[in-house]
C-alpha cells in the first residue's frame, strides 16, 4: 500500500526529517533480518488521536526483543512518550505507527549480532484500509498457502521479528499471484496458524473459534481484544485447533489485525462463505465503536494523545 510522507521520523531519540531517516547499507538487520517491530493504529476520536493499546504493543515488542537477546535501550514509558511526541509533531489525527528495533552497523560483519548497536526508530503515516476499500464491507477471498508457518523451533512465531516475515511474504506473493487477496497459513502439524498478517476467526454453531497460541500464530492484540469483546457480547468463544476443512465449512469467517482491523472473508479456495454474517458484523461494529471512542466499555484501551 502506498504511503505518503509526513514531516518527521523518530530515530534513536530524535526527530529527524522524513527524507533524512536513513541507515548504513551494512546494517546487520538488512543482511540477516535481526529486528523486531510493531504495527499500531491511532484513531481519530472526540478527545483527539487515540492510540489503540499502545502500551500492550510496546510490551510485545520488548517480549519479541527478549527472545532474540536484544535489550531495548528505551523503557516502555520512553517509547510511549516518543509515539505521542511524533503524532503531535506530524499533526496527525489518525495514523499507523511502526516502531522498529534492529541491529545496526557496528563496524563488523557476521551472523553474531552482538557487536552491532540496537537502533530504534518509530515512523507514523496516514494509512487507509489494508486489504482494500471494499474489504471491510464485502469481505475478501482467501486461499490456503502451500507455504507453512515456520516451526516454533525454527523462528518463534510469537516474536514479531523482521526476518520471519520472509515466510509471510512468500505466502502473500503466492496468494496474490493466484488472484486471491490473502493467504492462510497452516502450521507444521497441518492446523491453521494465521493469515500472512492477521489472526483467523470462524463461527460454527454460533461459537466463535480461533486457533490457540500453541498453534503458532502471533499473539495478536486485535485477536485478544476480539475475544474480550465477544465475551462482552455474550458470544461463546473457544480457542482450538482448526483444520483446513473447518475453514471450508465455516458459517462465518474473518481476519483481524492492526492493519486489517476486522475483515470478513467471503470465500476460501472457492468454498463460498458469502456476505459477512451477523456475528462478524456485530464484532466489527463494536470494534470500530471502541477504537473510535464511541463505546465507553473498553476505554482503557485508548491512549489519547494530548
Ligand atoms: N499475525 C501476523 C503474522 C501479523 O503480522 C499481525 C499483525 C497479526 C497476526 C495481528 O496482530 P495485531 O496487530 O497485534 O492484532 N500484522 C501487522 C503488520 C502488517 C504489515 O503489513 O506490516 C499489522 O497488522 O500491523
Amino acid at each position: 500500500m502506498p504511503i505518503e510522507p509526513v514531516e518527521t521520523i523518530w530515530v534513536n531519540g530524535e526527530l529527524v526529517a522524513w527524507e533524512d531517516a536513513k541507515i548504513h547499507v551494512l546494517s546487520h538487520a538488512l543482511h540477516y533480518g535481526t529486528g523486531v517491530f510493531e504495527g499500531i493504529r491511532a484513531y481519530e476520536t472526540e478527545r483527539g488521536p487515540a492510540v489503540f493499546r499502545l502500551t500492550d504493543h510496546l510490551e510485545r515488542m520488548r517480549t519479541s526483543a527478549r527472545i532474540f537477546l536484544m535489550e531495548l535501550p528505551y523503557t516502555t514509558a520512553q517509547l510511549r512518550d516518543a509515539v505521542h511526541e511524533l503524532i503531535r509533531a506530524n499533526r496527525l489525527r489518525s495514523c499507523y505507527i511502526r516502531p522498529l528495533a534492529f541491529r545496526g552497523f557496528g563496524g563488523e560483519m557476521g551472523v553474531n549480532p552482538e557487536r552491532n548497536p540496537i537502533d530504534v526508530v518509530i515512523a507514523v503515516w496516514r494509512w487507509g484500509r489494508y486489504l482494500g476499500d471494499d474489504a471491510l464491507r464485502r469481505g475478501i477471498r482467501a486461499t490456503i498457502s502451500s507455504w507453512r508457518r515456520q516451526d516454533p523451533n525454527i523462528i518463534p512465531p510469537s516474536a514479531k521479528a523482521t526476518g520471519a516475515y520472509v515466510n509471510a511474504s512468500m505466502a502473500k506473493l503466492e496468494a496474490v499471484h493466484a488472484g486471491y487477496d490473502e493467504a492462510i497459513m497452516l502450521n507444521p502439524a497441518g492446523f491453521v496458524a494465521e493469515a500472512s498478517g492477521e489472526n483467523v476467526f470462524i463461527v460454527r454453531d454460533g461459537v466463535l473459534l480461533t486457533p490457540p497460541l500453541a498453534a503458532g500464530p502471533l499473539p495478536g492484540i486485535t485477536r485478544a481484544s476480539i475475544i474480550d469483546i465477544a465475551g462482552d457480547e455474550g458470544i461463546p468463544v473457544a480457542e482450538r485447533d482448526l483444520t483446513r476443512a473447518d475453514l471450508y465449512t465455516a458459517e462465518e469467517m474473518f481476519l483481524v489485525g492492526t492493519a486489517a482491523e476486522v475483515t470478513p472473508v467471503r470465500e476460501v479456495d472457492e468454498r463460498v462463505i458469502g456476505d459477512p454474517g451477523p456475528v462478524t458484523l456485530a464484532l466489527q461494529q463494536r470494534f470500530f465503536d471502541i477504537v473510535q471512542g464511541r463505546d465507553g466499555k473498553f476505554s482503557e484501551w485508548l491512549d489519547v494523545v494530548a
